[in-house]
């Protein structure tokens, strides 16, 4: 099989930062997990060097674009391999044969009559270089940059986007899976539902000459999607080159949301008047904010990856970003958040686990594999290693990379409790359980081979440290080859340990600063007070119909839910209400994570927001309160049949 992954092409009018990673962490991460599928992998990334924007930061640096281009363009290829992150190919739209190829393509669209001349009006963005209709203005402003647009009149090229609306609406409806997630490809429906403006695809070198040359006309060039979507075909050397034909029909784009429309439907349809087949899927995440807050350089929250790489390493933060954002779904950076995953999940969990198992590998058999004796006691760790497996495949090819760690994370969590259970330490003293010592360690040292195998596109470093560890080469099929090698019982006896550096250190936390006593005691009266109030009111024990209408009910959607750090009692769930929100439930003793994802639950949708471990909650699920046999139990309150998500509760 065969996997073409392409992240966008970022502009070079910043530096990398956060999302760029993110995105491009992602891409890396899907073509080494196709790789240990055995397919054969083509990954893209590069840098979009045309237009308004580059043209203006280059005179802010005061730079020609040429010597700014080369100069950002260099700190995004060289960052990538201080995240391990190694495209196979890193395409620049100044380089000569992309310009070539758009000049060919712009000559070959507009002689069959998709391209023509006319005068237009309209509201141009420069942020995100194109016109943006009435509609999509928020106040008057662009939602995403919070800018006016500039009203400009000009005659220009215009491609007739419109002749293919109906052939792309089929191809979606045809094809469920061609834009993911679901509330994506809704989206582009939802806008296709109605008639489609064709695309400005030209400015007039009176006004900017930082762009290609319009083969037809060289007083214009050509506008900035239809130069950089082209980048996805000339990376692969399209029309003539071997890796077109091998790739085409398989290509797979990344992107954030903010660049849904140029992907999902101006994309299309100029594949379509060029007569190719059309790209296979558009992967769509959301958004990084950090602590919450919109990242921006004017407030100055801009996340640098080459800084976090150097805080906490390259691996802990490719598996926070995976683990922490479902895809799809906004998520928010802050530093105690990454150093709550690195000490829990990666520090205790898996890193304690790989040093306990190897330590008594060590202690118990001289750093031996020892060979195994098979019993029934093992089935739990095995089958749950084998339900990991199937897990951890489907959840990696749907770029649901959180649910993949997880999933991997219950395998370290039973291995934990396997060790704990089967006491290896009491075990030894026996001279007559020797073989199931010898069991018992194998076993151990089996599951923390698959653990190399499952976490190495995630955490490419570690894996080869542990790969080491385990006594095997880098390249071992045995952590490789996911195909073959997936199965329980794959690492030989006899297999050699090698000490290795603990994978994890912990970072220490700073203790946060004790309030100063009186504000602290002013809090508490007010506190006080506060709940006297709320006490003489519930003693009433009735409230009036007008009290009761100010709660606003609604039918929630859950769309992820996890458990909340530190807390045995709370669940992180983020529901379609129908706006997305984040509600913090203290339902985790009754309800497993993945079990309740899918289900349509009632919330009150206007309660003031709370804090609760750190998590803003922004609203209350409601639950029946069973008593049983002296203990009470929640049950979810749900609706008898599926309605759309966000409708009121009567
Ligand atoms: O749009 N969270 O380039 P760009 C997550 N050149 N991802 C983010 C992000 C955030 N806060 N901010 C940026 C362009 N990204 C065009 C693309 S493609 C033919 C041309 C990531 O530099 C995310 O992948 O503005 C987003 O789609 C991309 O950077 C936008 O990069």
């Amino acid at each position: 099989m065969t996997t073409y992954i392409t992240t966008p092409i970022y502009y070079v009018n910043a530096q990398p930062h956060l999302g760029h990673a993110y995105t491009t962490i992602v891409a890396d991460t899907y073509s080494r997990f196709k790789r240990l599928t055995g397919d054969t992998v083509r990954f893209q990334t590069g840098t979009d060097e045309h237009g308004d924007k580059i043209a203006e930061a280059a005179a802010r640096e005061e730079e020609s674009p040429k010597e700014y281009v080369d100069r950002i363009s260099g700190m995004f290829k060289s960052t990538w391999p201080l995240l391990d992150i190694k495209p196979d190919f890193f395409i620049r739209t100044t380089d000569k044969n992309h310009v070539a190829t758009v000049q060919k393509i712009l000559q070959q669209v507009y002689d069959k009559g998709d391209i023509y001349f006319d005068k237009y009006s309209g509201q141009y963005c420069t942020g995100c270089e194109r016109f943006l209709t009435e509609k999509e203005l928020v106040d008057g402003k662009c939602p995403d940059h919070q800018t006016i647009p500039e009203e400009i009149t000009e005659q220009n090229y215009f491609f007739r986007m419109s002749r293919y609306q109906q052939d792309l609406i089929d191809h979606i409806h045809a094809n469920p899976e061609f834009i993911t997630p679901e509330r994506y490809r809704n989206e582009v429906l939802s806008f296709l539902s109605e008639p489609l403006e064709d695309l400005c695809i030209s400015r007039p070198t009176s006004r900017l000459t930082w762009g290609i040359p319009l083969p037809f006309d060289d007083t214009f060039v050509t506008y900035v999607w239809f130069d950089a979507l082209i980048n996805y075909l000339t990376g692969i050397g399209y029309p003539d080159g071997d890796d077109f034909e091998t790739y085409w029909n398989v290509a797979e784009h990344v992107i954030a949301k903010d660049i849904l429309k140029p992907h999902a439907i101006y994309w299309p349809t100029m594949i379509l008047s060029m007569g190719l087949p059309l790209y296979k899927k558009l992967h769509v995440h959301g958004y990084w904010n950090v602590d919450e807050t919109k990242m921006s350089k004017s407030i100055g929250n801009v996340v640098r990856p080459a800084e976090l790489v150097e805080e906490y390493g390259v691996d802990c933060l490719r598996y926070f970003t995976l683990r922490e954002m479902s895809f799809g779904l906004d998520a928010s950076f802050s530093a105690d958040a990454i150093i709550a995953r690195k000490n829990s999940d990666l520090a205790n969990d898996l890193g304690n686990l790989y040093s306990r198992s190897t330590a008594m590998l060590f202690k118990y058999t001289d750093g031996i594999v020892p060979a195994t004796v098979s019993t029934e006691d093992d089935t739990v760790l095995r089958d749950l290693a084998a339900a990991v497996l199937v897990t951890y495949q489907e959840t990696m090819s749907n770029f649901q990379f959180h649910r993949a760690l997880q999933a991997a994370w219950e395998l370290i969590s039973q291995a934990n409790k396997y060790i704990v259970s089967n006491e290896p330490w009491a075990l030894v003293k026996d001279p007559e359980r020797i073989d199931r010592l010898h069991t018992v360690l194998y076993n151990l040292a089996e599951t923390l081979r698959l653990l190399t195998l499952l976490l190495q596109p995630v955490m490419p470093g570690t894996c080869r440290k542990m790969a080491a560890g385990l006594g095997l080469a880098e390249d071992s099929p045995l952590v490789t080859d996911l195909k073959n090698n997936g199965g329980w019982g794959m690492i030989e006896a006899g297999t050699g340990l090698q000490k290795i550096d603990a994978l994890f250190p912990r970072v220490e936390t700073k203790k946060k600063k004790q309030q100063p006593a009186k504000q602290k005691s002013e809090k508490v009266s007010k506190k006080q007070k506060e709940k006297k109030k709320q006490k003489a009111e519930v003693a009433e024990g009735v409230i009036s119909f007008d009290q009761f209408q100010k709660v606003e009910l609604r039918v929630a959607e859950i769309v992820a839910a996890e458990a909340v750090r530190k807390s045995d009692r709370l669940l992180k769930l983020t529901v379609k209400a129908p706006e997305e929100r984040v509600i913090v439930a203290g339902i985790a003793e009754y309800y497993k994570p993945e079990d309740i994802v899918g289900m349509q639950v009632l919330i009150v949708a206007n309660l003031q927001p709370a804090k609760l471990m750190g998590i803003e909650s922004q609203g209350m699920v409601l639950a029946a309160k069973v008593e049983e046999d002296g203990k009470s139990r929640l049950v979810l309150s749900t609706v008898s049949v599926p309605v759309p998500a966000g409708s009121g509760v009567a």
